[in-house]
């Protein structure tokens, strides 16, 4: 055994072949296109538009200015190098290690997007949740969520906000299914079911699930 102590990386997660990558930004890419040009959309527009300017035309795509720099990724945990509450003890679990450099399919089943940010759903396998940790399905530490819950891709961040605000957005989503707390108007679009949940939340419910392939693996940066 190694007296040295594993050095951890930043985050684990499924990092997703380039030509997956390539295909699920040019989806991501057309469903903001096609929202924003939506009746429904527009009427509900001013969450994204400034107060003081509420005329200007609204882009969504340079709306989510920030956007991943490199392949997309579905994080697991994230450890900051060992710092992060239990990143120790995920790295150490069998199948952590035995997943690790290994292929996966992903599935997702929608596309979100906030005024924070857009997203899309990952919806996880059996096999997969074995490397999803417990601990990050919540917002509250009172919140009850299936695990896997918050498995996401992160596509695009609105100005000033960081990527760990899609995870939570999107258990905010997942928080308001549970409570029924969608509008009863739900529009037919291009991609599947177009739902509204308010406050400028739009979920699509993609009617053919995308699967994409990646590999489980750690980001160092
Ligand atoms: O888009 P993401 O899932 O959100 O991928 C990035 C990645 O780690 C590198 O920043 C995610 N991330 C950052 N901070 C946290 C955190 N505290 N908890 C969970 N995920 C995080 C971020």
């Amino acid at each position: 055994p190694s007296l040295e102590k594993d050095f951890l990386p930043l985050y684990y997660g499924w990092f997703l072949s380039k030509k997956s990558s390539e295909n699920l930004r040019k989806t991501g890419k057309a469903f903001l296109d096609e929202l924003g040009s939506l009746k429904v959309f527009k009427k509900e527009s001013k969450y994204f538009l400034p107060a003081e300017d509420p005329k200007v035309k609204l882009d969504l795509t340079s709306y989510f200015v920030k956007r991943p720099p490199s392949v997309l990724h579905c994080t697991t945990k994230f450890t900051d190098f060992g710092k992060a509450m239990g990143a120790d003890e995920y790295a150490q679990q069998e199948v952590v290690k035995a997943s690790y450099g290994k292929a996966f399919t992903l599935t997702i089943s929608a596309l979100f997007l906030t005024t924070k940010t857009a997203g899309a759903r990952v919806e996880l396998s059996e096999q997969e949740l074995l490397l999803w940790p417990g601990d990050v399905d919540k917002i509250l530490p009172t919140d009850n969520l299936p695990k896997g819950s918050r498995a996401h891709i992160t596509l695009g961040c609105a100005s000033g906000i960081e990527p760990v605000q899609t995870g939570i957005d999107l258990l905010e989503f997942v928080k308001l299914e549970k409570a029924g707390t969608k509008d009863d108007e739900i529009e037919e679009i291009g991609g599947g079911k177009l739902q509204y949940f308010g406050n400028g939340m739009w979920m699509l419910l993609l009617s053919k699930k995308i699967e994409v392939k990646a590999i489980f693996s750690g980001y160092y940066g």
